[in-house]
């Protein structure tokens, strides 16, 4: 039905690439190294009964890249913006993360705040609560997550993704305008279609 195009952002270290890796290949990337520049990967999911292509980029969170990193920010459509549980610097971050996200990608961008490193809880120096209270204030949706378990790896994409769809379906989200993220897929073009052509072969009114 649709392409959504993702972005994964956060500080370097906070568990982006194996958060990518475990959505796509369902296991725990070993020895990650930093990402430099920007990685790529895609997967297509199932959403309500419809098909959704994820087109997802993985930014590298060092500084020295920022500036390419920037660059692919323009018309996504969704991001996971990562912390890591266990480093408070990381979350002390994500208020810049957020606003370079909807500055330079779109203001209407849905973004799921993902706690990442769930299984290492106790090193954990964010609170659950204290990071809820900041995804409120945000308007971002929440989860915490492992990319080394899997827990709710594939439900952040998912969810995300969700809500783009909700946002379509409701009007909130234009697919055809410039810069969406969204790219329609063959079944929703025949649907597209679908009321022109019935229009064209039904019978006219004879107005007698
Ligand atoms: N325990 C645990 N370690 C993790 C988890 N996710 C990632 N790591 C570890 O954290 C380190 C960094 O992971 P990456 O995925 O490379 O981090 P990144 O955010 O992509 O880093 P940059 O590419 O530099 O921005 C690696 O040593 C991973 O093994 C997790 O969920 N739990
Ligand atoms: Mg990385």
């Amino acid at each position: 039905y649709f392409l959504f195009k993702f972005l994964v952002i956060g500080s370097a270290g906070t568990g982006k690439s194996c958060l990518l890796h475990q959505f796509i290949e369902n296991k725990f990337k070993q020895d990650s190294n930093h990402t430099i520049g920007v990685e790529f990967g895609s997967r297509v999911v199932n959403v309500g009964g419809k098909t959704v292509k994820l087109q997802i980029w993985d930014t590298a969170g060092q500084e020295r890249f920022r500036s390419v990193t920037r660059s692919y920010y323009r018309g996504a459509a969704g991001a996971l913006l990562v912390y890591d549980i266990t480093s408070r610097e990381t979350y002390n971050s994500l208020a810049a993360w957020l606003t370079d996200a909807r500055t330079l990608a779109s203001p209407n961008i849905v973004v799921i705040l993902c706690g990442n490193k769930k299984d290492l809880d106790p090193e954990r120096e964010v609170t659950f609560l204290e990071a809820s209270r900041f995804a409120q204030e945000n308007e971002l949706m929440f989860l915490e997550t492992s990319a080394l378990t899997g827990e709710n790896v594939e439900e952040a994409f998912l969810k995300c993704a969700r809500t783009i769809l909700n946002k379509i379906d409701s009007g909130e989200l234009d697919p055809e305008r410039m810069g969406s993220g969204i790219q329609y897929g063959d079944a929703s073009l025949r649907q597209l279609r679908q009321p022109r052509s019935a229009q064209a072969v039904a019978p006219q009114p004879c107005g007698c």
